[in-house]
């Protein structure tokens, strides 16, 4: 019953929203229903247990309390295991003799985390969805839902203070950053309360050592070794991770690119998106291919690129086989350019439901814990309805801050209400 409706949902919205649990489809029904308040109420069921668990039997034999508006956690933290080592896919290599590990160690604070905050950029994903399908978010909307597993991956190995760079589908990376839903969705919507108080639109969020998404297919590459030139030329510990997709990896720059990061040892790791031997193309450049569905067969993969790169090796290509489970732009029909089996492949390989199911058999954590997370998510994102009322940037304001730190710079002539002079000479 929760996969045709979840299916049926699917075809009303042209998007695989990707219920697995009758909290999840909640969540998703919310996006078009309001079950937080006013007339209509619905009830908030418990999450069902992953069959044959031991807290199968135990809810089972639980009272429940439909009514309660907040979810009480009752597993005391001592019952819970700690930590478990996984078994993760083997990732494909090329030029390398040894590679990441077959295992991961997960402890549950770690997949506690991961699993907020990839379940936090799929709902912001899917509220940048109703935006952009209610015309509020105007022009190009690049989501990124379904690919949540990277992001959090490649962040759980990798330093803040290491370089990042990637292209216009940025919504994630932007939040993993440190950028919060309301100022992300704030500048998607053009608005003063923006990450760049709504000057610049979802191409020009950044934060520090993050570069936002570039709008040129492959220019991140390019841009990204440069950053990595920079962290060799000041001698820091530091990497660049610049991120593409399989589009871009066609492009000539790259290959240029690769050639350069290469001969001069850019401590750079260049990652590859979707099917194909994309972890090949680098030729001279020792690749791998990771699941990129796995947060944790990207954390392994990634932290092996990084000591790889650390150790003054030069750089590596990391391909995460990975696929979104929405179109190119917010306003294509899912169902357009994949088979329903592509479709269903996606479901079943979605990243949140792997990491709340392997935590939960594992009694890592209790299913009620995953609901109380995801109502506190989708109160977050609710909260960000400050998004439409927040008022747009003045005029005035548009053309200042080009520069990083530079206050008020008119853009000569490029808008009939620019001065043809710069605020310094004022
Ligand atoms: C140089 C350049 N050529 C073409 C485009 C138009 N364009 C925008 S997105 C896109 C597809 C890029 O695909 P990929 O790199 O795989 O990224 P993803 O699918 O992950 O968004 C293209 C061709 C562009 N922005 N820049």
């Amino acid at each position: 019953m929760l996969s045709l409706i979840s299916s049926a949902l699917c075809r009303i919205t042209g998007r695989n929203a990707g219920a697995q649990t009758v909290s999840e489809l909640l969540i998703d029904l919310s996006e078009f229903v309001n079950v937080s308040s006013g007339e209509t109420q619905i009830q908030r069921l418990p999450p069902e247990p992953p069959p044959g668990s031991d807290r199968a039997a135990q809810l089972d034999s639980e009272p429940v309390d439909n009514t309660a508006a907040q979810v009480i956690v009752s597993q005391q933290f001592t019952e819970f295991t700690p930590e478990v080592t996984f078994t993760i896919k083997r990732c494909e290599l090329h030029g390398l003799e040894e590679g990441p590990p077959d295992t991961a160690v997960l402890t549950r604070d770690q997949g506690l985390s991961f699993y907020r905050t990839m379940q936090t950029v799929r709902r912001m994903e899917l509220k940048a969805d109703q935006l952009y399908k209610q015309k509020i978010i105007r022009g190009f909307c690049h989501l990124y839902d379904g690919q949540e597993a990277c992001a959090v991956g490649i962040e759980a190995a990798i330093d803040q203070t290491d370089h990042l760079i990637t292209s216009y589908r940025v919504h994630g990376f932007t939040f993993t950053r440190g950028v919060s839903v309301r100022e992300i969705l704030t500048e998607i919507t053009g608005r003063r309360g923006g990450v760049s108080k709504g000057r610049g639109g979802p191409m020009h969020m950044y934060a520090p050592y993050f570069y936002g998404g570039i709008g040129i297919v492959g220019a991140q590459v390019s841009l990204g070794a440069g950053i990595a030139l920079a962290c060799q030329y000041q001698s820091s510990d530091q990497i660049s991770v610049a991120v593409y997709g399989d589009g871009a990896a066609n492009q000539g720059q790259l290959f240029e690119v690769f050639n350069m990061a290469a001969l001069w040892k850019l401590p750079c790791v260049f990652r590859a998106s979707a099917c194909t031997d994309f972890y090949k193309r680098g030729d001279f450049i020792p690749g791998i291919r990771a699941d990129g569905m796995d947060v944790l067969s990207v954390r392994e993969a990634t932290k092996f690129a990084k000591n790889y790169c650390r150790s003054g090796k030069g750089p590596i290509l990391l391909e995460l086989k990975t696929q979104r489970s929405c179109g190119h732009l917010a306003s294509d029909v899912d169902t357009s350019n994949r088979s329903q089996a592509e479709i269903e492949e996606q479901y079943r390989s979605d990243p949140i439901s792997r990491m709340r199911e392997q935590m939960l058999c594992t009694n890592m954590a209790s299913a009620e814990e995953f609901q109380q997370i995801d109502f506190e998510i989708l109160e977050e994102v609710e909260a960000a309805e400050f998004a439409v009322s927040d008022p747009e940037p003045s005029l005035d304001d548009l053309c200042n801050c080009v520069y990083h730190n530079s206050p008020s710079l008119q853009v000569r002539g490029v808008h009939p209400w620019a001065k043809l002079e710069t605020a310094d000479k004022n």
